[in-house]
């Protein structure tokens, strides 16, 4: 059986739930962010950076969520979760399922490192605002995409549970996305869906 390392709040939640919308059998192997665990010796020969998500598949021991992602709908998703290579939606899908490691979290990193995890007297105001408008200025572009389209890349595909997820956690650390009328309405659609539901039901049992 598949191993997820996982946290609750974190990016290995895309995984968990990419897993669940492929109705793929795993276990969880628990760890709260912040924890020391994930700085042993044990975890850091798991993953040198020490940070989740790590997937073990028999043989294969994959980090990145985005090359999780891809692995997993290449290994497993038949026609599932991803537009077929010679179809339009293709590049577009490619796109939006690499934006959030490329683009929404660097500010979003910066965001919370300078807001929430420095000590009060080292964090910087000035830092912290700029990465917060850089961000939803990022969303922008996910807003105007989801003018005329439900999912990033035509139906929804493993781009939604990696940017759809960036989205959701940066509503969460309180970018304002009330101006983001889609990207409002698509969270909405994303948090109906059963194989998220599990997911965001785990960060309770923390
Ligand atoms: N680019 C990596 C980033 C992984 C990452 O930074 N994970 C964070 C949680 S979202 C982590 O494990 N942080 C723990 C730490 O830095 O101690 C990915 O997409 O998987």
């Amino acid at each position: 059986m598949m191993k997820l390392y996982f946290a609750p709040n974190t990016r290995a939640e895309r995984t968990a739930w990419l897993l669940n919308e492929l109705d793929l059998d795993y276990e969880l192997e628990r760890y709260r962010l912040g924890d020391k665990a994930m700085r042993s010796p044990e975890y850091l020969a798991v993953n040198p950076n020490g940070r989740v998500p790590v997937l073990d598949d028999g043989n294969v021991r994959i980090t990145e969520s985005t090359a999780i992602a891809q692995y997993l709908v290449a290994r497993y998703g038949g026609r599932r979760l991803s537009p077929p290579v010679d179809s339009p939606d293709f590049p577009v899908y490619l796109q939006w399922l690499h934006y959030a490691e490329g683009m929404l979290m660097a500010p979003m990193g910066n965001y919370v490192v300078e807001a929430i995890l420095l000590p009060p007297d080292r964090r910087s105001e000035v830092h912290a605002k700029r990465a917060l408008k850089l961000l939803g200025n990022l969303l922008k572009a996910v807003d105007s995409h989801l003018a005329d389209r439900d999912y990033l890349a035509g139906e929804f595909t493993a781009a939604d549970t990696v940017t759809g997820h960036a989205c959701m956690i940066s509503e969460q650390i309180g970018s304002q996305l009330s101006e983001l009328h889609n990207v409002t309405a698509y969270l909405e659609r994303l948090k109906a869906r059963p194989a998220l539901q599990k997911v965001l039901a785990l960060r309770a049992e923390d």
